[in-house]
């Protein structure tokens, strides 16, 4: 196992546009390791100097953790907002990205390729799907995010109080799948607009040599 002394020669992060690796990027970011982008997403494997076979770690949360808990202990906060960050690591991925799910799934449905005599039932059940369940939750969702940064410990400002944690960097993937989801959020949602503004975009793209397409970047409706 990796530890803070071990020396790393190398870690991969296999990556896919627009995906949840967007998240472990910019945790790599703030921890100012090396990355390596590859194939598919998130997965990790990391190449200690001693180490015979590289360590290969999947799913977002796992990979913040073991991150974080090896290079980043200051992105873990303690106390009071201890609770807060390891709630958010389960609502990130559990609740909310559950929610943004199916509102993916309903713009599947909606602009699926089908007959022309089926398109208004298609339509009328992603409608449905959209007004009696995506868009209530999306904003009961959003209304408690904007409470919670404006009543986080410590004047707020992130998710678990003044300052980064890795709950901000792993909320950041439903966060930008709900940004393009919601017309004027900057206006309804001011401060967890501001929330995606804090990726990292300069680095993945001078490691790979590709273009960064943040997931916002297309509008799609509920
Ligand atoms: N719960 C997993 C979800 C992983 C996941 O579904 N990743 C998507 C991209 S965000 C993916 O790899 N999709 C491509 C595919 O399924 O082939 C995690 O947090 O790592």
């Amino acid at each position: 196992m990796l530890t803070e002394t071990n020396q790393i020669s190398k870690i991969t992060l296999y990556w896919l546009d627009k995906s949840r690796s967007q998240h472990i990027l910019w945790l790599l970011e703030e921890l100012k390791l090396d990355v390596h982008p590859l194939g598919k997403s998130p997965v990790i494997d990391i190449q200690a100097a001693d180490a015979a076979k590289p360590l290969i770690i999947a799913e977002s949360v796992t990979i913040l953790e073991y991150l974080v808990e090896h290079f980043g202990k200051w992105l873990v906060p303690k106390r009071q907002e201890w609770l807060r960050y390891r709630y958010y690591m389960h609502y990130a991925e559990g609740s909310f990205m559950a929610l943004m799910l199916i509102a993916l799934l309903t713009h599947t449905i909606r602009s699926a390729p089908v007959w022309f005599f089926l398109k208004p039932i298609t339509t009328g059940i992603a409608s449905t799907l959209g007004t009696m369940y995506t868009a209530p939750n999306l904003k009961t969702h959003l209304s408690f995010l904007e409470d919670q940064l404006a009543t986080a410990p410590n004047g707020g400002g992130f998710f678990c109080g003044n300052e980064l944690t890795g709950a901000d960097i792993l909320m950041i993937f439903p966060l930008e799948a709900a940004v393009q989801r919601v017309p004027s959020f900057e206006k309804s949602y001011p401060k967890v607009y501001l929330s995606p503004t804090k990726r990292p975009v300069k680095r993945f793209s001078e490691a790979s040599g590709e273009k960064y397409i943040p997931v916002s970047d297309v509008a799609m409706g509920l």
